[in-house]
């Protein structure tokens, strides 16, 4: 992979909301053969800058809105890329969602595209998720893993609801299946108050994890 010199820019001008020029750059850095995964940590860091804004009332819900929709681009023109850039034979199959009061979809969206493009099968079950939807799909898919995405600190609670649903399955494999979950201010003590097996704030830690799981046979019981 080459070296972008103006990579840093790309998150620069997404802090500013500046779709033309994050766009632009965007498609002349991939042309350039810049690594797909980079361009999309520097979008990441981007939007926690947005995410500052918003909290310092510099931006509002719309900056929020044009962050998001100018990374949903950002995604669609690095996609085709990242599955050059990774490869895998995995043959998990993981059950996939935001969990219930949470519209937050990118970061799912970005684990999604990177797992599939190591082989795994996903099961998304988009978002706004409730604890119910996540067991019944788990009961008739019988995934190997089951990923909650949540970004807001209210989705902590629905994260733990949907561990406990999960857990009191009648099923006793889905009972047992690991849970990871994932979102930017999750932390060990996250993890542990929602009842989790796994956590990461990075896709690429949570495709290692995932990898993990499998390769290991592990499981919570
Ligand atoms: C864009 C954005 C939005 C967009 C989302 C668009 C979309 N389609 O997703 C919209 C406008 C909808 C939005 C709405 C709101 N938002 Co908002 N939003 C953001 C922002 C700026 C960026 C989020 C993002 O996409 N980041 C980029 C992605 C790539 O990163 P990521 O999600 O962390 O994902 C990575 C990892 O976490 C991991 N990952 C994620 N999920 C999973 C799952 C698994 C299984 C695994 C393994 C890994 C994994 O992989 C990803 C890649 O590494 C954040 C700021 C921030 N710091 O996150 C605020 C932020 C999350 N939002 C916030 C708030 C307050 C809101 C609103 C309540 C605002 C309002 N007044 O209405 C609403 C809530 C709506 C709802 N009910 O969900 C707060 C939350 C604060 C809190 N403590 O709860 C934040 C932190 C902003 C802030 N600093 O105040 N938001």
């Amino acid at each position: 992979m080459k070296k972008f010199e103006r990579l840093p820019l790309i998150g620069k001008m997404l802090l500013e909301l500046d779709e033309e020029g994050v766009l632009s750059l965007v498609r002349e850095a991939l042309q350039e053969g810049a690594s797909p995964l980079e361009i999309l940590e520097e979008c990441q860091k981007g939007m926690t800058g947005v995410g500052i804004r918003y909290e310092q009332h510099d931006y509002y819900l719309s900056g929020l809105m044009m962050a998001g929709e100018i990374f949903r681009q950002v995604m669609e023109l690095t996609e085709p890329h990242l599955c050059h850039y990774f490869y895998g034979r995995e043959n998990g199959h993981i059950l996939l969602g935001t969990v219930q009061g949470d519209i937050h979809d990118i970061g799912k969206n970005m684990f999604s595209t990177m797992a599939r493009c190591h082989g795994f099968t996903i099961t998304d079950l988009g978002v706004d998720v409730p604890p119910e939807a996540f067991r019944e799909a788990a009961e008739e898919i019988n995934p190997d893993i089951i990923g909650l995405s949540g970004l807001l600190t209210v989705a902590f609670d629905a994260m733990q609801q949907t561990v406990h649903t999960l857990r009191q399955s009648r099923v006793a494999r889905v009972a047992r299946t690991p849970v990871i979950i994932g979102g930017s201010l999750l932390n060990a003590q996250v993890c542990a108050y929602v009842g989790a097996d796994y956590w990461c704030v990075d896709a690429v830690v949570g495709i290692k994890l995932c990898q993990e799981i499998l390769n290991k046979g592990l499981s919570t019981s």
